[in-house]
């Protein structure tokens, strides 16, 4: 049963008392089912009022949620990349900077002014040299440098050769006191080869005058060894003698410098 019948009920028997009364019941009767209508209107209105209302607002609120949650992924997602790359620390290539442990340590920044000669011995071009001062063959001079981690000198350079040159004007007594390199032509005549078996580049060859001349007026073998040097000095460092290998002669011996700490 509806509820605007029931209320139509209870007005209708209501007892009047006179004829205002009756009307006025009449109007109660009238007033209280426009009244119940506009109820039952105003609750169907709030109803519909109501959803209308929700409607709206729920996608708001969605679309906020949504937005949110987007930007908590974001945000989780950045919080992520930022971990991942500080604990990945860069191996920086500052040689002063100490490494981080998980990276390897700095290259050696080879210790080209830490490199050091055992006494006795001059440092040049991370080499060592040894000038001798007792006089022997070549093969007994190249023994001694053996014996101490060394061979006689190669000359790898024109700066290397005018570093010996120069350095023997000031060690050589008179003009025969020559030093012995390590430069031979024993094994087969005219071909010249370093101590360490490399072949002589005619571009770095310093032979004085006519040398190399085998001359065997004083060894019918020839001359198969080198020496070098110049008491006064030389304008084009040629300062190279063959010379019999069993004549004795001060040498030169050479070795590469050894790294070392501290550097004194
Ligand atoms: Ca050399
Ligand atoms: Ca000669």
């Amino acid at each position: 049963m509806p509820e605007v019948d029931v209320t139509y009920a209870d007005v209708k028997f209501t007892t009047p008392k006179s004829r205002g009364d009756v009307a006025a019941e009449d109007v109660t009767y009238s007033e209280v089912k426009i009244s119940n209508k506009q109820q039952s209107a105003n609750i169907q209105q709030s109803g519909s009022s109501r959803r209308s209302k929700v409607t709206p607002e729920c996608l708001v609120l969605l679309a906020l949620v949504v937005l949110l949650a987007a930007a908590l992924i974001a945000l989780g997602v950045t919080y992520i990349k930022l971990g991942s790359t500080t604990s990945a620390p860069t191996c920086s290539s500052c040689p002063s900077c100490p490494p981080p442990p998980s990276c390897p340590p700095h290259p050696a920044v080879e210790d080209l002014t830490c490199l050091k000669c055992e006494p006795g011995w001059e440092p040049h071009g991370g080499n060592c040299y040894n000038f001798s001062t007792t006089k022997s063959s070549w093969n007994d001079s190249r023994s001694s440098c053996v014996d101490r981690g060394s061979d006689l000198v190669k000359i790898d350079s024109r700066e290397e050769q005018t570093f010996l040159e120069s350095r023997l004007r000031g060690l050589m007594k008179e003009h025969e006191d020559k030093f012995w390199i390590g430069l031979t032509d024993s094994v087969e005549e005219g071909k010249w080869f370093w101590v360490d078996g490399s072949a002589l580049d005619k571009s770095l060859s310093f032979w004085i005058g006519k040398e190399p001349d085998d001359w065997k007026g004083e060894n019918s073998a020839g001359e198969d060894c080198v020496r070098m040097g110049e008491k006064g000095g030389t304008h084009d460092l040629k300062c190279w003698f063959d010379q019999s290998c069993n004549v004795f002669h001060k040498c030169i011996c050479e070795k590469p410098a050894a790294p070392g700490y501290p550097c004194v």
